[in-house]
This record gives C-alpha cells, sequence and structure tokens, in this order.
C-alpha cells in the first residue's frame, strides 16, 4: 500500500494531516503516515521511516507512564503487515472535547499569548519573560479542538471546565497532563533534550477509566529542542523539521498550499534527525523498534 490515506478492508474514521484512524472492531487502528507537514501544510514528499519513529516514541511512553495514567495501546503487532510499526491496535475511547496542552517553556501560540496579555489561558507570568524561557513550572494550558486545517484556540480555566461540562474532571485531567509532562521532561533533559511542550488527548474506556489516547510525548504532539543550543529570545530549532524548515524558508515559497516537493538531500537530512530523536528519546536504535513490531528494517 502506498501511503495514501487508505488501508484495504478497513473503514476511515477520521484522518488527520499526517495520520490516519480506522475502525478494527470494536477497537482503532491508529497509523502514522511518512507524511511531513511545515507551517501547517503537507509537502508531496515522504520522509521514509518518520511514521515509525512517531509510532515507537508513543510506545516507548506508553509503556513508562502506566503507573502515572493508563492508556489506550493494545497492541502494536496485532496490526496490517503494510504498516508494522507505524501502527497501533487501540481500545476506542470517548475522547474529551479539549486538547490538554503542557507548556514547561514559552513559545508558539503561548509567547503570542503572553506578549499580548502577559497570560496563557488566563495564568498570570512573571512579567519580562524572552521567547523560550522555561517557566517557573510547567502550566496547563487547554485549547479547542480545531477542525482539520484550522489552530487549536487557547481557552482559560472555566471555559475548558465548561466544555468538557465537569471542573472535577477537567482538574484530574490538569493533574494527569502535567504529572506526563514532567515525567517525559525529568527523562529528556537527562538526555540533554527540552521537552518544551506538549498536547494531550484523553478519553474514557469502556469501564469509565480516564485514558490517555491519540500519540504522545512525540516530535508531532511536542517540541523538542537540544538543550545545548537553548537560546531564550528567539524561537528555537525544530529537533526534527528544522532541516524541512530552513530549506523551505530558502526555497522561496511562501508557506501556503501547495508545499514544494522536498529534495532528496533534504528528504535524507530529515529522514536522519528523525531517527537521532528516536534514539535521543529512548536510548535504542529505530531498528530495535522495527525488530520489536515485525516490521522490515527501514
Ligand atoms: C480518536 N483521534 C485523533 C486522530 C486523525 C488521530 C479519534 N482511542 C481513541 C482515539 C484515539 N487515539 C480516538 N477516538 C476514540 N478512541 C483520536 C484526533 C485524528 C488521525 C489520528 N480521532
Amino acid at each position: 500500500m502506498s501511503d495514501a490515506a487508505t488501508l484495504e478492508g478497513h473503514k476511515l474514521l477520521a484522518s488527520g494531516k499526517v495520520r490516519e484512524i480506522y475502525e478494527e472492531g470494536d477497537r482503532l487502528l491508529m497509523v502514522a503516515s511518512d507524511r511531513i507537514s511545515t507551517y501547517d501544510v503537507i509537502h508531496p514528499t515522504p520522509i521514509p521511516g518518520k511514521g515509525a519513529v512517531l509510532t515507537g516514541v508513543s510506545v516507548f511512553w506508553f509503556e513508562r507512564t502506566q503507573g502515572i495514567c493508563p492508556n489506550h495501546l493494545v497492541s502494536f503487532t496485532e496490526v496490517p503487515d503494510e504498516v508494522r510499526g507505524r501502527a497501533l491496535l487501540v481500545e476506542r475511547l470517548e475522547m474529551f472535547p479539549v486538547e490538554c496542552v503542557v507548556r514547561g517553556y514559552i513559545t508558539g501560540s503561548g509567547w503570542k499569548d503572553y506578549q499580548a496579555t502577559g497570560a496563557v489561558c488566563g495564568i498570570e507570568l512573571p512579567p519580562g519573560l524572552k521567547e523560550s524561557d522555561r517557566l517557573p513550572e510547567p502550566i496547563f494550558t487547554p485549547a479547542t479542538k480545531a477542525e482539520i486545517g484550522d489552530h487549536d484556540e487557547n481557552v482559560d480555566y472555566d471555559r475548558a471546565a465548561e466544555i468538557v461540562g465537569d471542573r472535577a474532571l477537567l482538574e484530574e485531567l490538569r493533574r494527569l497532563s502535567i504529572d506526563l509532562y514532567s515525567f517525559a521532561a525529568d527523562h529528556a533533559r537527562e538526555r540533554g533534550i527540552i521537552l518544551a511542550d506538549t498536547k494531550f488527548e484523553f478519553g474514557r474506556d469502556s469501564a469509565g477509566r480516564i485514558v490517555v489516547g491519540d500519540e504522545v510525548l512525540t516530535p508531532d504532539s511536542s517540541r523538542f529542542w537540544p538543550a545545548d543550543g537553548h537560546t531564550p529570545g528567539r524561537s528555537q530549532p525544530s529537533f526534527d523539521k528544522q532541516y524541512v524548515r530552513d530549506w523551505a524558508s530558502g526555497s522561496g515559497w511562501d508557506k501556503t498550499p501547495p508545499a514544494p516537493a522536498l529534495p532528496d538531500d533534504v528528504v535524507a537530512g530529515t529522514r536522519r534527525r528523525y531517527e537521532e530523536a528516536y534514539e535521543r528519546i529512548t536510548g535504542q536504535p529505530l531498528s530495535k523498534w522495527l525488530e520489536r513490531a515485525g516490521a522490515s528494517p527501514a
């Protein structure tokens, strides 16, 4: 099968920029493609192995955070051969309609909100912060789930409580999000990586438990920066996408659709960056993940 958003014999439930989710009996099959997007636009050229890196990173974190929060992972081997290594069989959850974002550093939309109001999602921050500064403590900054192609909208705590319909539930999502982020940020820091921020999605399983779903703590759902280059006062290079962003900026592309095809050397460099990201985060070569998943070596 090509990397198109169709999996023979499976009913598509939802399609994102770089992922698809299919019905699989009373479970779901979450498939990460090799597609890459920059500035929210998908390039026509895939990055071989990217889907496997993102899937392997999610499994790495799912396996180490069960004690903090149960997750929806059922299997990474009970998946069709053609997507092995980049597909997860997951429990079907009743997803909560809020993006649970945790920020340990001020950047992206948080930086924009801080510049405009001195706060992010209604959380007042100290004056005088520079872009990419570490925050005094991680903050929970919920957002609405945007339609495909739109940006999530940051909302304050009261609005998020209204959206999920239960303040005590939101408090539990906040606690779980910050505990998951803090665990991962500590692990990353020991490996010379800053986990600047990340986004979780939670739902309820058939037993009524709160379960973390979607992908977790991947380079697509988080900002990872090399710690040794951290320089507050400007945006930081993305661990995985900077190579493409730098080429795209130099190519004359105006960052609107359609995105340009990527030259072979940019594909090769980006593929290496994703493999490096996998190895820095997990401490294992990507080949170990592919072997575990029963996938053919990249
Ligand atoms: C579910 N999504 C996200 C998505 C497009 C992922 C539905 N365990 C679950 C999950 C998960 N994960 C979902 N629904 C019920 N149970 C997650 C937004 C969208 C591609 C991949 N959509």
